[in-house]
């Protein structure tokens, strides 16, 4: 799909307030790059986390408040108090996740003319409400401003996925040349030994069932080699490494039981661990960004999703694999047991055990899946391209009423 240009130096400023973890930074910095990367837009990226952004982007400072990285402006947003003059407005500005943009941009907002486009960037979910609210616009209770919903989706009535027009090739490119997989594997550490069996990735919550689910691959009649993030599953890899000393299993850490071979990998770039899910045989995701990039590399994925109240979760799991996978098959069945939603009163060794077999046994389905959804999701359009069409629309329908 070839990018969308605008044919005049568009500035978008995107603000970010990192919850927790990595996938609030992970996504915007993602939309930050292919904006100006392919679609020739300036970005400037507030980011109230710097030593976040630097695990996923190693080429981040944390001691300075301005610097540009890979084209983008990096501002450090450390308070809220800053004060911000309509040269700091662009034309269009992204809050994601409804984060609290600081007050005196938006006092600034209201001084520029013709008003900037304000979009708040939300959060995925496959539920069908996100149809309704796509683009919906929210007037500000007392400004003359409006800011208006762009909801990331799997439908052509939501905001698509992020997705780069290169990553299709990028990611055949790498698939295709054994080579290359050594190469990125062997970088990693990993034996050849490591390298031939089945190769899973494990990224996920503290609460997942990991240490079951090392119980039964241990036992397996392939051997299996599992690459676990430092810190990621922490209790259940101290537990397959019987470290009594308490302290917590580092980066380069490798440890074989049985079957299963489990090597702890540091947390590495983020264009390095897209390399990794298309290097593995399985991956297991988490939360959004990671997820993501699960349905872009046509490879097998359970999916861990980011815990909520009153398990809320579990209604946003089911509206995925309503769209994703068949009813109450093996894929649909692992990914409720992953997320402690199969059963009222959990799962045993023997069903994890079972629940592992019928995976494996449905891995040519699944895979196959995987393909036909992608060319499904590819029809939807990118959420980058989309924003921008979007934006393009709000563009025009200010500068009339301004006229
Ligand atoms: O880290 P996550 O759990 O992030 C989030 C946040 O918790 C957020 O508050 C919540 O809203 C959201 O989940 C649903 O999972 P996620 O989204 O997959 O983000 C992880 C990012 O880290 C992603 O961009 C990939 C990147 N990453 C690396 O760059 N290198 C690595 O080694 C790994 C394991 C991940």
């Amino acid at each position: 799909m070839a990018p969308l240009r605008t044919n005049y130096p568009l500035t978008l400023t995107i603000f970010c307030k990192v919850v927790d973890n990595f996938g609030d930074i992970g996504i915007c910095w993602r939309l930050a790059r292919q904006l100006q990367h392919e679609c020739g837009v300036q970005v400037t990226l507030w980011v109230d986390d710097l030593l976040s952004f630097q695990r996923i982007c190693p080429d981040v400072r944390i001691d300075l408040e301005h610097q540009n990285i890979h084209g983008v402006a990096i501002r450090y947003w450390n308070t809220q108090e800053v004060v911000c003059t309509t040269d700091d407005i662009s034309d269009v500005t992204i809050e994601f996740f409804a984060c609290d943009i600081p007050p005196s941009y938006i006092d600034a907002m209201t001084q520029c003319e013709p008003r900037p486009v304000w979009l708040n960037l939300e959060g995925l979910t496959a539920e069908d409400w996100v149809e309704g609210c796509h683009t919906l616009p929210s007037p500000h209770p007392r400004l003359p401003l409006t800011k208006h919903f762009f909801f990331p989706g799997f439908t052509d009535k939501t905001g698509g996925l992020l997705h780069e027009s290169s990553l299709v090739a990028q990611r055949q490119a790498f698939q295709s040349d054994l080579l290359a997989q050594q190469n990125f594997l062997t970088s990693l550490s990993l034996t050849a030994t490591e390298q031939l069996a089945l190769k899973v990735s494990l990224f996920c919550y503290a609460q997942s069932p990991a240490s079951a689910l090392f119980d039964v691959w241990r036992q397996s009649d392939t051997a299996i080699t599992c690459l676990v993030p430092e810190g990621v599953a922490a209790q259940a890899v101290q537990d397959f490494f019987a470290n009594g000393s308490g302290e917590s299993i580092k980066a380069g850490a490798v440890c074989t039981r049985g079957a299963l071979t489990l090597r702890v990998l540091p947390f590495i770039a983020q264009p390095e661990y897209d390399k990794l899910l298309w290097a593995c045989d399985l991956n297991f995701v988490r939360g959004e960004d990671s997820f993501v990039r699960a349905q872009w590399a046509n490879k097998p994925f359970i999916w861990h999703i980011y815990p909520q109240d009153e398990n809320l979760h579990h209604k946003k799991l089911r509206a995925f694999l309503q769209r994703y996978a068949q009813h109450d098959d093996p894929l649909s069945r692992f990914s409720l047991a992953w997320n402690d939603a199969l059963s009222a009163s959990g799962c045993t060794e023997e069903d994890w055990s079972a629940l592992w077999m019928q995976l494996v046994g449905a891995t040519p389905e699944i895979t196959e899946n995987t393909v036909l959804w992608q060319q499904k999701m590819l029809k939807n359009g990118d959420l980058a391209t989309n924003l921008l069409r979007f934006t393009e629309m709000l563009r025009l329908e200010i500068q009339k009423k301004s006229v």
